[in-house]
C-alpha cells in the first residue's frame, strides 16, 4: 500500500446513518477509526462491535471545548489523523421560512456550520503534515432548493462551497478535499427532522427504494481509495427513484 494513503480517520456522527456504516466500513478495510457523537450507548455497543481499531469520543459537536478535549485524549495509537470525514449533520423542521422555529435554523447552522469549520481549522495542520484527506457530507439541498429546505439547504450550499475553496487554499500542499452531495437515504435523518416522527419518515422512504447508509458508506470509501495523485473534487448521488422537479409557480385569483 502507498506510503500516503490514510490510515486513521475521524469519523463525525458515528452513532447512526452514514457515519456508522462508514466506520464498519473502513475498519473492515483495515482502517483505524475515531468514532464520534452525542449517544454513548451507541458508541459503546459500536466499540462492543468493532473491537480495537476503533476509539470512541462521546461529544456534542457544537461543544468547542469538549472538541478539543477529545482530540487531546487521543491515544498516541489514534493521533495522526490522515482523514477527516465531516459528517455529523442534521435537519430540523419542514416547515416553509415563515413558520420555522428559530431554534431550529440556529441548531442547523451552528452543528452543520459552525462545528464542522472549527473540527476543520483545528485539524489542518496535522492533515497538511500527513499529506491527509477531508471529505465533508454536503447534500442535493446544497444545489436545488425545495420548501422547508431554507436554513437546511443553505447551510449545505456553504458545506459545497467552502469544500470547494479549501482545495483551493490547500493546493500544493497535497492535501485532498471531496464534498459528496447525497440525495434521498433511508437513515435516522428523518426522524431527527420532524423532532420523533418514525411515521412521517416511513411515509417518505415507503415505495421510494432510496439509498442506504452502505451506499453512501461504500462511496465515501472509494473515495479515500483513490491513488494520492487523484483529488474527487465533488459527487452528486440519488437514488434512481428520485430525480428533479419543475419550478413552482404563483397565480393570482
Ligand atoms: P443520522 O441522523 O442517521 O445521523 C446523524 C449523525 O450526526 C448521528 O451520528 C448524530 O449523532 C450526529 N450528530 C448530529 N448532531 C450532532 C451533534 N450536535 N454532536 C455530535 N454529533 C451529532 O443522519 P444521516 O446519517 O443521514 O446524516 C449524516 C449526514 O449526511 C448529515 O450531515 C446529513 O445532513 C447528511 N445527508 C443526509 C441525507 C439523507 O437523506 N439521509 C442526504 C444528504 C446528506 P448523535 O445524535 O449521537 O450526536
Ligand atoms: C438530505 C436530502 O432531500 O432531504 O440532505 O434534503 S433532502
Amino acid at each position: 500500500m502507498n506510503t500516503h494513503t490514510p490510515r486513521t480517520v475521524l469519523i463525525t456522527g458515528a452513532t447512526a446513518g452514514f457515519g456508522r456504516a462508514a466506520a464498519r466500513k473502513f475498519i473492515d478495510n483495515g482502517w483505524q477509526v475515531i468514532a464520534t457523537g452525542r449517544r454513548a450507548d451507541r458508541l459503546d455497543a459500536l466499540q462492543a462491535e468493532l473491537g480495537n481499531a476503533l476509539h470512541i469520543a462521546c461529544f456534542d459537536i457544537r461543544d468547542e471545548a469538549a472538541m478539543r478535549a477529545a482530540l487531546d485524549a487521543l491515544p498516541e495509537r489514534f493521533a495522526g489523523i490522515d482523514l477527516l470525514l465531516n459528517n455529523a449533520g442534521l435537519a430540523q423542521g419542514t416547515q416553509p421560512a415563515q413558520d420555522a422555529l428559530l431554534s431550529d435554523w440556529k441548531t442547523m447552522i451552528d452543528t452543520n456550520v459552525t462545528a464542522l469549520v472549527t473540527l476543520t481549522h483545528t485539524l489542518l495542520p496535522t492533515l497538511i503534515a500527513r499529506k491527509g484527506a477531508v471529505i465533508n457530507i454536503s447534500s442535493t439541498a446544497a444545489t436545488y432548493p425545495y420548501t422547508g429546505g431554507n436554513v437546511y439547504g443553505g447551510s449545505k450550499a456553504f458545506v459545497s462551497q467552502f469544500s470547494l475553496g479549501l482545495r483551493a487554499d490547500l493546493h500544493g500542499t497535497g492535501v485532498r478535499v471531496t464534498v459528496i452531495e447525497p440525495g434521498m437515504a433511508e437513515t435516522e435523518f428523518t426522524v431527527v427532522r420532524t423532532h420523533g416522527d418514525q411515521v412521517a419518515s416511513d411515509k417518505l422512504y415507503g415505495g421510494a427504494n432510496p439509498m442506504t447508509a452502505e451506499d453512501i458508506a461504500d462511496t465515501i470509501f472509494w473515495v479515500a481509495s483513490q491513488p494520492p495523485h487523484l483529488n474527487i473534487n465533488r459527487i452528486e448521488l440519488m437514488p434512481t427513484s428520485q430525480s428533479f422537479a419543475g419550478f413552482q409557480v404563483h397565480r393570482e385569483g
